[in-house]
């Protein structure tokens, strides 16, 4: 008996440690675990933007601010390694007298851009909004005093224009930026600073961006890759930023795998999946809406002295190309410091419109195509309609794979003619007659068997 009892009460303790010995395992192990990220749910309307940006295809990025005082783009202070001592005096030099938000608006419609996505503050930290947490700020600083982002807002309001702020992670001008990161080493700030009220600051103005500027297109973040190691506390900030509006897209230009919170993803100077500008390396395509970035000339901020124009083909080629990669593309003019965008920008915006005038079905609307980007073009595809955009082929005729689904009709977009094709277990063989052909993009309308 007294045998039996001693055996159960070591039985006992034996089920009792393994139970406490399982407990505290659990406890470890959801001490190593990572904090259980609030899983991001996109609000519904966060949804409906992202399908609404799928199909606008084509915005209009804007990098504006002081710098463009000195003509040399937007990265002059870090490059010439301008002291904020002497940085300071720029804002008394920007008077943009001649900027008219209205005519911005009615270019970029009239280019056949849906959106536009201006920097309302870039690295230097200058805020070209009416910030009430700072007084570097274009109200506070400049003979200006007058809020262009408002004046912007209203404006693409009343065209039917949806509005993104660019707004950078990193600061050269802000004294709790700090630890310092890659860049902005020369500004001439006291080796010292609250990263935690820097992250506050960045908030608070986010916060007056979402508030004061009616409903917005989304927040188009870059920087982050000046501190990559840094706790840049991004689920707040995207908290802070879904909560206030939930159908604002936001994205983050830091060349990597999209993080939890955000809507789209972009890629500069590339279109997705590859990596000739050098920014792509880490970066891995995700399952969000895309979008790529590039410039006119090779400058962002307004440059004097650039003159590398890309041509208007070129231009025309990107977009298309952007949409064979189920992206969007976004062209940026950098104005000039009197608000003006420069002739050569105008010119070749106003050729793209036109084309778009002519062109755009195969554009708007529609999705990377069933054949995958190849040298000689790409597709793109809107519900039953695949659209054949030839952009670099001499013969007069073009081999395509098999399509999953049969073709029934085939249509050149030039002049609406019917299209002759012969589909083979091979593939498809499409006939391109010379007169079809148009000088940036040669587009064969396909009408898919259902
Ligand atoms: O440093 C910025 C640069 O000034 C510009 O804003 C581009 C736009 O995509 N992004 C950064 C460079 O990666």
């Amino acid at each position: 008996m007294k045998m039996k009892t001693s055996k159960c009460a070591l039985k006992a303790r034996i089920v009792l440690a393994l139970g406490l010995t399982m407990l505290m395992t659990l406890a470890m192990l959801a001490n190593l675990a990572p904090p259980v990220r609030a899983e991001y749910r996109p609000h519904p309307s966060n949804i409906e933007a992202r399908r609404w940006f799928q199909d606008a295809k084509f915005g209009l990025f804007v990098h504006w601010g002081t710098y463009s005082v000195l003509g040399d783009g937007e990265w002059v202070m870090n490059n010439r390694k301008i002291p904020i001592a002497a940085y300071d005096r720029l804002p008394a030099q920007f008077n943009p007298t001649e900027f008219d938000a209205k005519e911005w608006v009615a270019l970029a419609k009239a280019t056949g851009m849906k959106y536009i996505t201006i920097t309302s503050k870039h690295h230097d930290g200058f805020a070209m909004f009416d910030s009430k947490v700072s007084d570097w700020d274009i109200i506070d600083r400049t003979p200006y005093k007058k809020d262009v982002l408002k004046m912007l807002a209203d404006e693409c309001r009343a065209a039917g224009i949806k509005l993104f702020f660019y707004h950078s992670h990193l600061d050269w001008h802000h004294p709790d930026y700090f630890p310092r990161g890659r860049t902005g080493l020369d500004s001439g700030r006291a080796n010292k600073g609250e990263w935690s009220k820097y992250l506050d600051y960045m908030d608070a103005q986010l916060k007056e961006l979402l508030t004061n500027y009616g409903e917005i297109g989304g927040i188009w973040f870059d920087g982050w890759w000046d501190r990559p190691d840094a706790d840049w506390r991004l689920e707040q900030t995207y908290k802070l930023i879904h909560d206030l509006q939930p159908q604002a897209l936001v994205g983050n230009n830091h060349h990597r795998r999209p993080f939890a919170g955000e809507d789209f993803q972009m890629f500069e100077k590339d279109l997705p999946g590859k990596n000739t500008a050098g920014f792509s390396g880490d970066s891995v395509i995700g399952d969000l809406p895309l979008e790529t970035c590039e410039t006119m000339n090779n400058s962002w901020g307004f440059n004097i002295n650039d003159r590398k124009f890309k041509s208007t083909r070129e231009l025309i080629h990107y977009l298309v190309r952007a949409a064979g990669h189920n992206a969007n593309f976004l062209l940026n003019v950098g104005p000039m410091p009197n608000g003006q965008i420069q002739p050569e920008f105008v010119t070749q915006l106003r050729e793209m419109g036109q084309w778009l005038e002519k062109n755009g079905e195969a554009i708007y609307g529609t999705r990377g195509g069933p054949v995958t980007p190849r040298g000689w073009g790409v597709t793109t595809r809107k519900g039953n309609t695949v659209y054949v955009h030839v952009l670099d082929w001499a013969d007069e005729a073009i081999a395509l794979p098999r399509l999953a689904q049969r073709v029934k009709s085939a249509r050149y977009l030039k002049d609406g003619s019917k299209a002759d094709f012969i589909e083979h277990e091979y593939g498809l063989l499409l006939k391109i007659p010379s007169r079809v052909i148009d000088e940036h993009d040669t587009i064969i309308a396909l009408e898919l068997v259902q």
